[in-house]
């Protein structure tokens, strides 16, 4: 009987695709599967067990956190600490970075930035939430404390990225520079396989994905580029679709399979947008360009982006490539209003 690869083999059989990765890179996205499977089955259980709502805490964004953010949090950080690949990791739920500067750890090659549970208001309504993480290559030397610096680097030089969605089903998609693969979780078996190898963005889509409940804030370019996904015209297959989870992953995976745009602008109320660079739009760029897709802040390829911050926010439009470009050509004619 022919059975899926799983997301170890298919690790190990691309491993060759990571020149100057002697396993680490392979170890580090083995502990990243681990924590996943643990997150997920909390989650799956958060309705039974006294761990939903908030604990009462906020986050360094100042957003109430919800008790699973906050055992995901710590999941993903003891998981990763016991396997010895990184040497630091930024983390959405924690002021600072935390350096894992003990023997082993100081001489290792790489960092992570995770959003441990992204879109958590949802959790106690059961709406599909996600963690994304982004991996670089430290900047500072090796067998020295992690730095700063090791975490403010452009998306370019993200070396993986991906985000696992806790959905009908729990899927892990990453890449590390060669396409975008996906791997569904059997509870059963406790493995995830390959169920979507290669997969690719339509350049065109049918769906555009943002809050309009915040239409009075945005920026004139995007106010009249939802109009235009609004208007009568068969032409251009238009009108669009809305559909608005209110959760990244989810709403970019539905995209990433359907093709669309994601939207999160700027706007009076954020006037930044509300994303943050390092551990939800790099990471989800890096994705989507590997899938053929784009994503800018409106103006600018958000991986080009310098960070100046470890939880700046920058407006966010991604998706399917030519629905990025006509959202950013009404940026444009717009910009000065
Ligand atoms: P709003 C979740 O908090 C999140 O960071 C993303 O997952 C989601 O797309 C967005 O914020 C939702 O924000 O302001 O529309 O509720």
């Amino acid at each position: 009987m022919q059975r899926h690869t799983t997301l170890g083999e298919f690790i190990i059989e691309n491993q060759k695709d990571f020149p100057y990765a002697k396993g680490e890179l392979s170890a580090l996205l083995s502990s990243i599967r681990l924590a996943g499977k643990m997150v997920n089955q909390e989650i799956n259980k958060a309705g039974l067990a006294n761990i939903l709502g908030s604990s009462g805490d906020e986050n360094v964004q100042g957003e109430q956190q919800q008790k699973l953010d906050l055992l995901a949090n710590d999941m993903f950080i003891s998981t990763l600490r016991n396997r010895g690949e990184i040497c630091g990791l930024g983390s959405e739920e924690m002021e600072d970075f935390v350096e894992f500067n003990d023997e082993i750890h100081k001489e290792s090659k790489y960092v992570v930035l995770i959003d441990p549970l992204d879109g958590s208001s949802n959790i106690d309504v059961n709406v599909s939430v996600g963690t994304i993480f982004s991996i670089y290559r430290r900047v500072s030397e090796p067998g020295t404390p992690v730095q700063l610096e090791d975490f403010l680097q452009p998306g370019n030089k993200q070396v993986a990225a991906g985000y696992l969605v806790y959905g009908t089903s729990t899927m892990l998609v990453y890449t590390t520079g060669n396409g975008v693969n996906a791997f569904t979780y059997d509870p059963g078996i406790g493995s995830f396989f390959l169920s979507h190898p290669k997969m690719t963005v339509k350049p065109q889509g049918k769906i555009y994905s943002i809050n309009e409940g915040n239409y009075v804030h945005m920026p004139e370019g995007v106010k009249q580029y939802i109009k235009w996904c609004q208007e009568l015209d068969p032409a251009t297959n238009r009108p669009l679709t809305s559909r608005y989870i209110g959760s990244l992953v989810a709403d970019f995976h539905r995209n990433l399979l359907k093709g669309g745009i994601y939207i999160y602008p700027r706007g009076t109320k954020a006037p930044n947008g509300k994303l943050r660079l390092l551990y939800e739009c790099n990471p989800m760029a890096f994705l989507i360009e590997q899938a053929g897709g784009k994503a800018s802040d409106g103006f600018t390829r958000i991986l080009d982006i310098d960070p100046t911050e470890l939880h700046q926010r920058v407006p966010f439009f991604c998706g399917s490539r030519e629905m990025v470009d006509k959202a950013e050509e009404f940026m444009e004619r717009f910009k000065d209003e």
